[in-house]
């Protein structure tokens, strides 16, 4: 059985979407982050880092934390979204990491500053915001430039990528701006695994419909 220790966040949403494409049973346990959960002993031993999501696999006996290596566990267990080798692999796993350390991270300030706590530094938000806008843009070259999904088949970098494109509006960005980035995420959006996805482990409110 696979355990997914998770909240409503674009991080903990990638594995929800992942497993709910894959059509594997999994439990789900919610870790408050607003109620500092996180911190408590028993999650601490599952995920070091004391952040969401993180993952037990009962049958191999795994604990994972990072939800880029846990996309990568998940794709390779049950040999979907992830090619097994060659160039078309790396291409996948080269967008995914650009997913954990560009997208993610500078997006994630950006709700910080920007839309949490506006007026408190000008420069944090003038920086994160011209850096999530910059980001926006290459995924919109890279889309264009592919035509439908972020590297080859639908696969976990666009998993890894959508549910932080999902929270535009906390981010000031118009994705009429990024027409590549709109159709993408508006044809991702009509997946019933990622609607049900979205929703884990509460349902919050509706998803964001990309207009
Ligand atoms: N690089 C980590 C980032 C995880 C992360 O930042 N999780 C956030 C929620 S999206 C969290 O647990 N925040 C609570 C905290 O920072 O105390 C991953 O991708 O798993």
């Amino acid at each position: 059985m696979i355990d997914l220790y998770t909240w409503n966040t674009p991080n903990g949403r990638k594995l929800s979407i992942l497993l709910e494409e894959l059509g594997v049973g999994y439990r789900v346990f919610p870790i408050n982050i607003t109620k500092k959960e996180q911190f408590s002993p028993d999650f601490l031993a599952i995920s070091p880092n004391k952040k969401i999501p993180a993952l037990v696999d009962q049958e191999h006996d795994i604990k994972l934390m990072e939800s880029g290596a846990i996309m990568i566990y998940l794709a390779d267990k049950y040999g979907q979204f992830l090619p097994k080798e060659g160039s078309d692999r790396y291409w996948v796993l080269e967008w995914l990491m650009w997913q954990m350390g560009g997208l993610g991270p500078m997006a994630g300030q950006t709700h910080h500053f920007v839309h949490f706590n506006p007026g408190l530094s000008d420069y944090a938000e003038k920086r994160f915001f011209t850096e999530t806008k910059r980001l926006y843009g290459v995924l919109n070259t890279q889309l264009e430039d592919t035509g439908r999904f972020v590297a080859g088949d639908y696969s976990i970098a666009d998993m890894a990528a959508w549910p932080w494109v999902a929270r535009y509006q906390w981010q000031g960005i118009d994705l009429s701006e990024f027409p590549h980035v709109a159709r993408w995420y508006k044809e991702i959006l009509q997946r019933p695994a990622v609607q049900r996805g979205y929703h884990v482990p509460d349902r919050l409110g509706d998803i964001p419909s990309g207009d």
